[in-house]
């Protein structure tokens, strides 16, 4: 193909892509590509089109925004949308505390700047992450994510300061060990081996992304913010992936019970495609950066916050909080009947709109990457664009945008079931 072809030439190595195709437009959750292909997105863009592409309210919010001011910079000259993206981000994130927010453009961002709001509220220079967790990019994000490779491999040295403790994986962990005992082997771990009294941060996906939508057993966060509280340690929540909407709550830490993190990192979905993402918590937490330590060029852009808020402001009605738990539950239901017939199937997982499913080598636990890559070639090729995930990259994950129809989710179902069929 010739734009393949222009692209080799001139676009790093290092950019991989799954699909050989070139996207045109998208609308909902239909993608159409330069051939004139249309694909069923259950990935949106990796949970950031999660209230369709080219959503109205975004659209019209975006074209009004940019047509009047694209660009200040709102640490030399602020504007009205980035307060009230905070007033709803602030308004709708877990617990009655006072919070505040502040905006950067991606999530890794975000996750560099809860550190260092840790960091400077706690006077510690200790970070605690989880394994099988992933946080981004750059330098300091690098040596956060559980997977060197392809993430850190030969881009090294990476931060220090960075240690990764044992994640609750009910599918993976001993047979009918609780949250409370997996927290405890992570605490234990911690005390062992950084010391609580050195830890700035403890960072924790509620529910873990490229990990492979592993979802913690119940009392395992609520514990670990018992001993971070106990201990002065600020708790991160990192909700770049599972946040806004996506798992039928405002914040997927909103599933476990009386789970309050002090910080929420926040991107993809906030924004329906726009780059937004941000810090949110405890106001006295994000008053502890002086004056002049947190910002950048382009965060909060008046464009990127107005879309914010149009995606925000929609989600406070519930009717995308409801269709992501219905959606949740047609999936549910149909991966549930899969396992049933396909012994390729370990697990089913997932919360509302964010699920998945492990594929073994039948009859064991052991990882299947070939059956996962096979499944999602085969989805590709029959115009369902499916993403996989986990450790052992043997996760197919289904992250729709929620402006999918019940029809399309089952075409796209009956694509994975076809698929599952042939490799059994
Ligand atoms: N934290 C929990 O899921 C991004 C990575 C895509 P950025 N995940 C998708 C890729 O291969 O680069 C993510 C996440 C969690 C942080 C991030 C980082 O967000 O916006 O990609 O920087």
């Amino acid at each position: 193909m010739a734009l393949q072809k222009r692209r080799q030439e001139v676009v790093s190595a290092g950019v991989g892509t799954l699909l050989p195709v070139f996207v045109e437009e998208a609308s909902g959750a239909i993608i159409k590509d330069a051939d004139g292909n249309q694909l069923i997105d259950m990935g949106s863009g990796i949970g950031v089109v999660t209230i369709g592409h080219t959503n109205e309210g975004v659209v019209e919010a975006v074209s009004n925004q940019v047509a009047k001011l694209t660009h200040t910079l709102f640490t030399v000259a602020p504007y009205e949308p980035y307060v009230r993206a905070a007033e709803l981000v602030c308004a709708h994130a877990p617990g009655a505390h006072k919070k505040k927010a502040a905006f950067f453009n991606s999530g890794a961002e975000a996750v560099e700047n809860a550190v260092k709001i840790a960091r400077k509220a706690t006077g510690r220079t200790e970070i605690a992450v989880f394994d099988h967790s992933y946080h981004g990019r750059t330098n300091l994000t690098m040596a956060m994510n559980f997977k060197m490779h392809p993430y850190g491999t030969g881009f090294g040295p990476l931060a220090g300061s960075v240690h990764h403790a044992p994640m609750s994986y009910p599918f993976r962990d001993a047979e009918g060990m609780t949250g409370e005992e997996a927290a405890s082997r992570a605490i234990t771990y911690l005390e062992k081996r950084v010391g609580a009294s050195q830890i700035a941060a403890l960072f924790i996906e509620p529910i873990q992304g490229e990990g492979g939508f592993v979802v913690p057993a119940p009392g395992f966060l609520r514990t670990l913010q018992e001993w971070t509280r106990a201990n002065g340690i600020v708790l991160v929540a990192d909700e770049v992936q599972s946040g806004m909407a996506r798992t039928g709550k405002w914040f997927a830490s909103e599933w476990e019970e009386g789970f309050e993190p002090d910080l929420i990192t926040v991107a993809k979905g906030i924004a329906g495609g726009l780059p937004l993402s941000g810090v949110v918590g405890r106001a006295e937490i994000m008053d502890a950066a002086h004056a002049g330590g947190l910002g950048g060029t382009f965060g909060g852009s008046p464009v990127a916050v107005a879309a914010g808020v149009a995606v925000m402001e929609q989600y406070e009605s519930g009717d995308w909080l409801a269709r992501a738990i219905q959606i949740g539950e047609l999936i549910e239901g149909r991966l549930a009947a899969m396992k049933n017939n396909y012994p390729l199937i370990g697990d089913v997982r997932g919360k509302g709109a964010m699920q998945a499913i492990e594929l073994v080598e039948p009859g064991t636990k052991n990882p299947n990457p070939q059956a996962t890559e096979a499944l999602m070639k085969h989805c590709h090729q029959n115009g369902v664009l499916i993403l996989n995930a986990g450790t052992y990259n043997n996760v197919i994950r289904f992250l729709p945008p929620l402006a999918i129809s019940d029809e399309l989710l089952h075409d796209a179902l009956d694509v994975v079931a076809t698929g599952l069929a042939k490799l059994s």
